[in-house]
């Protein structure tokens, strides 16, 4: 039978969950979201993740900045309390059963005054599955406003179904000649809220031309009774909760 979050998530395409973590719990993983930064900026490593879409020209200037990693957990045991947290999984469980698989986790620093924006486009062909089960869980570890580049999103437009191409690279006139990121959907938040989206949902987000760093994880995930088809994209295939129905000594050995 399904529960009220299933159905609202059904419908809408996305759910904001207000207050998931409690502000002490937001100070502990901002510190370590910090730390993390600290550490990338050290490496000399590119972590401008910056999409310099030609669809956001007119939206930020040439300099703005994301910064980035894949996968929190490889840096911090916190961040994977974080990400373990019964209250996180109880929520995730509602919305796709009992079998809870990471696929991969990404931190977002949009720095003040130049923060990049993303383009509208679905998430679901960079990391397709056979059932369709993927989320996205957008943990806000700051109070993110609407100048601070809090993602935008269209709502029931995962009722589109996969749109061809819709990765958010080049104009696809069934996304950008329909949709526009200033009108879409802005979902502002406390530090402790989390987003929930389905991975055929239009979003994207504004630059941060605030005086405040928006800083988020977000957690991509799917479920044990779905299949992930092939991408070169990081997957850690970590059971988060129940089983994982599709694991085989080659998937596994493949980590
Ligand atoms: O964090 C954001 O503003 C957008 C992130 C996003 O769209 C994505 O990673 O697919």
């Amino acid at each position: 039978m399904k529960n009220d979050t299933q159905i609202k998530f059904k419908n809408s395409g996305y759910i904001l969950k207000k207050r998931l973590y409690t502000k002490r719990d937001t100070l502990i993983y901002e510190a370590e979201f910090d730390k993390i930064i600290k550490q990338l900026k050290k490496s000399n490593e590119n972590i401008n993740a910056r999409w310099g879409s030609d669809l956001t020209k007119n939206l930020e200037c040439e300099n703005t900045s994301v910064l980035h990693t894949h996968n929190v957990q490889s840096f911090s045991s916190k961040m994977m309390e974080m990400i373990q947290d019964n209250r996180f999984l109880d929520y995730v469980e509602k919305i796709m059963g009992p079998d809870i698989i990471l696929h991969h986790s990404k931190l977002f620093l949009k720095p003040p005054k130049i923060g990049s924006a993303f383009p509208l486009h679905q998430d679901w062909s960079y990391f397709p599955t056979k059932n369709k089960s993927m989320i996205a869980a957008v943990i806000h570890l700051t109070d993110t406003l609407e100048n601070m580049g809090c993602i935008k999103l269209i709502p029931e437009s995962h009722k589109l179904g996969q749109i061809e191409k819709s990765d958010g690279h080049k104009f696809n006139k069934k996304i950008h000649g329909s949709f526009t990121l200033e009108k879409a959907k802005s979902i502002t938040a406390k530090a402790g809220d989390v987003l929930f989206f389905n991975s055929s949902t239009l979003h994207g987000s504004m630059p941060n031309t605030s005086l405040s760093p928006r800083k988020t994880i977000l957690i991509q995930l799917y479920s044990g009774s779905d299949e992930v088809l092939n991408t070169n994209h990081t997957n850690v295939q970590l059971v988060l909760r129940g089983w994982n129905k599709f694991a085989t000594r080659d998937s596994a050995n493949s980590l």
